[in-house]
């Protein structure tokens, strides 16, 4: 099968430390960004993987490319900007209490922040069969918002499998309401939407804990069709997904947790793998809650993610739902 992301891959200095960032000194850089995430562990699980992305004719696109093509992602749709730089972003973690975790942007003027949606023209969509982006890639900029919608167009025109993230990041949102209505048709138009607990209740603007309520609700409100497949993320309550009418629940693994970033990336790119090739959601699911817990054993995104051997391995292991 094969799979398209679009979306910023950027550059992640993730702290050595916990702490206020004005005292950290030591940083380990990554490669990270949510689309891009997807593609890679997409690709090591032995998927077809290519991303839309742009990133800045320096050092740190350098960086990008690298780390893609190692990863065996078909870069042959990223595109260089001689004007704009790649963008990058710091973590914060445990300020000011303990547990937190704070993401700081430096991506406003980033080459993907000034993607031409023209450029979307030129991507060869004649072997795609899945199609994969979030709601991070609207909410950049304008200009990702056009491009975004223009592909999704010849996606649907193709109809080729279009799989959503609603991946809500407050910090990139200016007004909430014209978020919702620009995420709207995309949840819509979605086979299949990956969801959060927290990104349900900012989009249905509520503060209720009982998720099967809220995603009956979030199926109403945005009149989204029984036959689209619906997994919602959950974190430590793990996750569930609804499909036809029927609820699917699993909790989810434990582990020595490192660094969540990056876990619902890696839940989606397993969960498309496993779903779409056997159609089986309960196996699916266990296989990206295990990928999604298991990625967080590493700092960085992606890093911890296993492939189709080590994961059947894994589930061996596991004593119910226990990696430590
Ligand atoms: O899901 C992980 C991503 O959130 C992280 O790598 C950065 O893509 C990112 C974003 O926009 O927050």
């Amino acid at each position: 099968m094969r799979f398209l992301t679009m979306g910023e891959v950027m550059i992640q200095l993730n702290p050595v430390i916990s702490g206020p960032l004005r005292h950290v000194n030591l940083f380990e850089k990554h490669v990270a960004g949510s689309e891009g995430n997807v593609a890679i562990g997409l690709s090591r699980l032995g998927e077809n993987a290519g991303i839309i992305t742009a990133i800045g004719e320096d050092e740190f696109g350098k960086n990008v490319i690298s780390v893609l093509r190692g990863e065996g992602v078909d870069v042959s749709h990223v595109f260089i900007d001689p004007h704009h730089p790649t963008g990058v972003y710091f973590i914060q973690r445990d300020f000011p209490f303990q547990g937190a975790i704070d993401v700081l942007y430096y991506r406003s003027s980033s080459a993907m922040a000034n993607f031409s949606p023209s450029l979307v023209d030129e991507v060869d969509l004649g072997e795609v069969d899945v199609f994969h982006t979030s709601g991070i890639t609207l909410m950049l900029s304008e200009n990702c918002e056009k491009a975004t919608k223009k592909m999704m167009e010849r996606i649907l025109n193709k109809k080729i499998f279009f799989s959503f993230d609603t991946n809500i990041r407050k910090k990139l949102i200016g007004d909430e309401k014209r978020a919702i209505d620009t995420l709207k048709p995309f949840i819509q138009s979605a086979n299949l939407i990956f969801t959060g607990s927290g990104d349900l209740k900012f989009l249905l603007n509520r503060s209720d804990e009982d998720v099967e309520k809220l995603l009956d609700e979030f199926m109403r409100f945005f009149s989204i069709s029984e036959k689209s497949v619906i997994v919602v993320k959950m974190g430590s309550n793990g996750a569930l997904v609804k499909h036809k009418g029927k609820t699917h629940h699993r909790g989810a693994f434990r582990v020595r947790s490192l660094d969540t970033v990056g876990a619902g990336d890696a839940f989606d790119a397993a969960f498309l793998a496993f779903f779409l090739e056997s159609g089986d959601i309960s196996s699916a699911l266990e296989r990206a809650s295990l990928v999604g817990a298991l990625v967080t054993t590493m700092r960085g995104d992606f890093e911890a993610f296993p492939d189709r051997e080590e994961i059947e391995i894994a589930l061996r292991y596991s004593e119910g739902d226990d990696l430590r």
